[in-house]
């Protein structure tokens, strides 16, 4: 049954805006028994979650494919797992620990250098999740990127958001605040049954700003792409990494047809960039192992400052 497109989104949760669980964007959801009597005695959103969660997903390709709200599939997520119909997995990162522990990321590293075209593998119940983030300006090709090495297709369908959800209840008398709308690209890497890498684009436009705290809580690093022939787009995202998070960063030049056109110095120099971030170029971002290497770059950096001490581990 396709939610009710007319109710204001957090009139379903009662104006609720946050869960006990810790409901992270790649956070994987999963029914240990599924029940069809309770799926028919559920309010129509709930039923259409608890059903998508019966093939194990996460919070974000939950709020996709049912054009809920993420923000109200975090609550109603949050009351399913209350009352044991739906199970909550772990994610790689921890807030007790404020860190991926390296083994993960060397699996995951491992598994992006592995990985190929196999069908997506249905995740175990033990399944954890990690993320990684692809930032950067208009047409630098997170789309491109994010799709040539994903198992499903790239699911940027409006995924729903509301601001209401962040800043401003919906429900507050007199706010103009209505449901908005941003693609977001997110891709998704079995790396075997029991640990899944999601790969989310950041929306571009600046009043999305908010949602890239809520993307980067507890990735693995962020790659951030430019285009040497428009670098300007790519500052705010540069800018971002640098001063407004701790997540570890890689900026990755992507070279569309192939050629280097600036040495990768003067890029750096031009990007303002610090001796310590790593520069990578992209050969093609339509080619898998392009854009699992430029991954595999990110993973490599966060292990890195990992093992010099010197480094934030990943997550915030
Ligand atoms: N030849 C070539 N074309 C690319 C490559 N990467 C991206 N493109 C093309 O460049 C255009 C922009 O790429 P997108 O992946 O849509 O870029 P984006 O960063 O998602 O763009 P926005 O979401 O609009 O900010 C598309 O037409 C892509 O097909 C590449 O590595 N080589
Ligand atoms: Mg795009």
């Amino acid at each position: 049954m396709m939610p009710n497109p007319w109710v204001r989104p957090y009139v379903l949760t009662a104006g609720r805006t946050r869960t006990k669980q810790r409901l992270l964007v790649e956070t994987l959801v999963s029914v240990p028994h599924y029940d069809p009597q309770v799926a028919a005695s559920l309010l129509p959103e709930s039923r259409a979650l608890y059903e998508l969660a019966g093939r194990t997903m996460s919070v974000a390709e939950l709020s996709a494919h049912s054009k809920i709200a993420l923000g109200v599939t975090r609550v109603l997520i949050g009351d399913l797992a209350a009352n044991h119909l739906v199970a909550v997995h772990s994610t790689a990162h921890s807030d007790r620990d404020n860190v991926i522990p390296s083994l993960t990321l060397e699996r995951i590293r491992n598994g992006l250098a592995a990985h190929s075209d196999e069908p997506t593998q249905v995740p175990t119940s033990q399944a954890i999740s990690a993320k990684i983030v692809v930032a950067g300006g208009f047409g630098v090709g997170k789309t491109t990127l994010v799709g040539s090495v994903s198992e499903i297709p790239p699911v940027n369908t409006e995924a729903w958001m509301t601001q209401a959800g962040k800043r401003v209840d919906a429900l507050e008398s007199g706010s103009q605040k209505t449901t908005t709308t941003v693609a977001m690209d997110f891709g998704r890497i079995s790396i075997d049954r029991d640990l899944v890498l999601y790969l989310f684009g950041t929306p571009g436009q600046p009043r999305f700003w908010f949602l890239w705290d809520d993307l980067c809580r507890g990735a693995i690093g962020a790659l951030v792409l430019v285009d040497t022939r428009n670098l300007e787009v790519s500052f705010p995202a540069v800018n971002y990494f640098e001063n407004d998070s701790d997540l570890p960063f890689v900026v990755g030049v992507n070279l569309f047809d192939g050629q280097l056109w600036h040495d990768l110095d003067a890029v750096r120099e031009a990007l303002a960039l610090k001796p310590e971030v790593p520069m990578i170029t992209v050969d093609d971002a339509r080619h898998r192992r392009s854009s699992a290497q430029a991954l595999m770059e990110v993973v490599t950096h966060t292990l890195n400052l990992r093992n010099d001490g010197a480094g934030v581990p990943a997550g915030r």
